[in-house]
Formats: structure tokens, sequence, C-alpha cells
């Protein structure tokens, strides 16, 4: 059996389905795809995914995409390895539920930030000619719109639903908190991965205007548990190639 993982930085979509292979012990072959040299537009990666984005599991010749999909085909293929979904229908419609609300209401919210402060610095930076090359080979046209976004920066209206959204995020974790000690109930599963990878683990940092310590105590101390488990701390630990003059999103975090 041969597991390969295509991924980026240990961060957002790329730590989303790492932090599972760590927690389930899966030995798997990394293979470092550098976006800020936009390898994943290059025909050898968009021949492995069309659509040209990490992170994607190679799994003895399976290619499994997106990231929600991933981590439960892991589950799936994988029934011997410690579960990070719950074992009753209820327990895994719960976290479904949290799946479907980070992957529609918070995950592009906090990217749009991402890629105001990091993307866009990158995206002024590349010529005129060179940028349409660019923009050119990016097979999914959702995409290439953001990257020109990214560009010509987001407007002071976008920024602020981005932040609102992520506000309303907090405060329905905060209180998801109060009840059960992790999203889905009594046990980590891969509804408490993907909120940390997208907001969680970056949130206090990149918006300290929102006051997270003072006003959302329990999702502090439920990211700190997150954080401390060793498997995180070996996702974590993965190499990151983010130039630390543009680190505002990734590096500082950790
Ligand atoms: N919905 C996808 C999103 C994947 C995604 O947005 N990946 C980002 C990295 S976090 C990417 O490849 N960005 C580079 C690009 O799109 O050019 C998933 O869950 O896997």
């Amino acid at each position: 059996m041969t597991l390969k993982y295509y991924h980026a930085e240990p961060l957002a979509n790329s730590l989303k389905s790492m932090a599972p292979l760590f927690e389930k012990g899966l030995a798997f072959e990394s293979v470092y795809v550098n976006l800020h040299k936009f390898e994943q537009h290059e025909p050898w990666f968009v021949a492995i995914n069309p659509e040209g984005q990490v992170p994607v599991l190679d799994h003895d010749g399976a290619i499994i995409t997106q990231t929600t999909v991933i981590n439960e085909y892991l589950e799936d293929a994988f029934p011997d390895t410690p579960p990070l979904r719950p074992a009753t229908p209820e327990g895994k419609a719960r976290m479904r539920y949290w799946n479907k609300f980070v992957d529609e209401h918070v995950m592009n919210h906090v990217s749009m930030h991402g890629w105001h402060r990091m993307v866009g610095v990158i995206a002024r930076g590349i010529e005129s000619g060179a940028f349409e090359e660019i923009m050119a080979r990016i097979p999914l046209p959702d995409q290439r719109a953001k990257w020109k976004a990214a560009r010509s920066g987001f407007s002071d209206e976008q920024l602020a639903h981005a932040t609102g959204k992520i506000d309303y995020a907090l405060d329905k974790v905060e209180a998801q908190l109060s009840r059960t000690s992790w999203l889905a109930g009594d046990d980590y599963t891969l509804a408490d991965i993907n909120f940390y990878a997208h907001c969680g683990m970056m949130v206090e940092r990149m918006f300290p205007d929102l006051n997270v310590a003072a006003r959302f105590p329990r999702l502090i101390d439920w990211r700190d548990r997150v954080t401390a488990r060793p498997a995180m701390q070996q996702a974590l630990a993965m190499p990151d190639h983010t130039e630390p003059g543009l680190r505002t999103w990734s590096g500082e975090v950790r």
C-alpha cells in the first residue's frame, strides 16, 4: 500500500488533510507543491488534479481531491486506525454539519483576508505580461477571479463582510464549546480539524481587533488542546517555504 500526499504549507487545506494522516499513524510520502512558484498550475500537477489545487491524496493510484472528501475517504479506507468520525449516525451528522458550516461559511472568508495580505503582495509583484500568462494556466474560473481580485485588492466592503462572517462563526463555536468539549460532541473529530486549520489556529493573530482571547475563552482553550495533540504538532512541523516577510498569514501563527 502506498499513500502520497501532495500539499503546500501546513495550514488551511494542506493542514486539514495532513493532520488526519498523522492522527491515524499512516505512513505517507510527502510531495511539496510550491504555490509561491505556481507549481499547482503546471501541466504535471494539473494532470494529477485537473482543478490545479492542493491537497491531493494518491492511494495506490486512486486520486482523491477536496479535503472534506479526502478526510472521509481516510476514515472509510483505513477503518482499523484511530477514528476521527463518531460511531453513531447522529454523531456523524453533527460532524458533517460542522464540516459543511466551515466549508461554506468560514473557509473562504478567512482565505480572503489571507489572500489580501499575502497573495495580493505576490500578485502585485508580478509584471503585467507574466501575470496574464499565469492567469491563463489557472483551471478554475473562480480561482482565476480570486487572483485578479487579490492583485487589485479586495474592497473594504468585501473584507468587512468576511470579518462579519468570521465573527459569527467564532460566536457559534464558543456557544457549542459551552455544551460539548469538541465541536461534534465528546470526541475530537474531523470537524475540529477543519475549523482549526481554516480559522482556529490563526484567528487571534490575524484579527487582533476581534479581541478573541477576551471574548472567546473556550475557543482559546479548545485551540490549545488541538495544537497540543502530537499529530497536530507533527503536521505543523512540516516545512514552510513562505518568505518570512509574507508570513502574516502562515508562519507567524505557529
Ligand atoms: N475546496 C478545496 C479547496 C482547495 C484549495 O483552495 N487549495 C488552495 C490551498 S489552501 C490552493 O491550492 N490554492 C492555490 C490555487 O488555487 O491556485 C479543498 O477542500 O480541497
